[in-house]
């Protein structure tokens, strides 16, 4: 088996001590780093719909999980670009009520690597902690909500109304998620959306540059 399907399958078994070193040994092997990342993104694909037919549970989904940020922990240095083209600062976070991180690590890789200065806000942020870390933080010029839930869609909207309602001006506000549409997005009267890690980034840019 090639090891980029061994990364594939131990994502999915959650074998988080086996998956660093099997990435290592699939670029050893000359495999891309974007495409290592892309097959563990499909593991959780496939982890995701083991959930929904109730062939696997939440401890399952759990492990899977640790499983791939571990390995995304190797890629990392691979993916990063050209940071000394500043764009602002970047204010990321998962909205209140919901626990999912890895897309919002992966989006928060990317647009680092884009030229912002990324500070991390983590998961379940409450409404009013975006404001004060956009109060808190020099330059902020971007301010990048994630939701992974369609329970955790009215949170994105608290989210950007509360963002928007504060005053404070200077940045543009982008939001993506899987339950995320561009048409959501309007409604929530977002800035921007995105429906990927590597177009968050390509957004960014775009969404900054027009401030
Ligand atoms: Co949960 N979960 N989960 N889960 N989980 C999903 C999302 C689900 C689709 C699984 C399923 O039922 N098939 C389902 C949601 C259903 C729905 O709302 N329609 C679900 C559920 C139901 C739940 C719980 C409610 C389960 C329960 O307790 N009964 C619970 C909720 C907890 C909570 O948040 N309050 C729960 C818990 C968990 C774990 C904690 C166990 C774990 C998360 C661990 C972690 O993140 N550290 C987990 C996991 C791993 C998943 C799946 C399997 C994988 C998510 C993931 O990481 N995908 C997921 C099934 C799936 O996705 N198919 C599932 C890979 C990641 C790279 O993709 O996050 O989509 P994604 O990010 C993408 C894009 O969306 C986009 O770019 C990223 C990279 O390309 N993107 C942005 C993301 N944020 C963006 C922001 C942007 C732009 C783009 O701009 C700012």
């Amino acid at each position: 088996m090639a090891k980029i399907e061994e990364v594939k399958a131990m994502v999915e078994a959650g074998k988080a001590k086996l998956v660093p070193g099997l990435v290592q040994e699939a670029l050893d092997e000359g495999s891309a780093a974007k495409d290592i990342l892309q097959a563990m993104v499909g593991s959780m694909g496939v982890v995701g719909d083991k959930f929904s037919t109730g062939e696997i549970f939440v401890p399952e989904m759990l492990m899977a999980a640790k499983a791939m940020a571990k390995g995304v922990d190797v890629l990392k240095p691979l993916m990063a670009g050209d940071t000394s083209n500043s764009l602002g600062t970047c204010i990321i976070g998962t909205v209140a009520g919901d626990l999912h991180d890895i897309g919002k690590n992966l989006v928060s890789m990317m647009i680092e690597s884009a030229g912002f200065t990324v500070v991390d806000l983590g998961v379940d942020v409450p409404h009013e902690k975006w404001v004060e870390a956009i109060k808190g933080n020099q330059n902020v010029t971007l301010v990048a909500c994630s939701g992974l839930l369609t329970t955790t869609m009215p949170a994105l909207k608290e989210a950007v109304q509360t963002v928007k309602a504060s005053g404070l001006t200077g940045f543009k506000v982008l939001v993506g998620g899987a339950p995320v549409t561009q048409q959501f997005a309007d409604e929530i009267n977002a800035d921007g959306f995105a429906p990927d890690a590597g177009s968050a980034a390509v957004k960014a840019a775009e969404l900054v540059k027009s401030l």
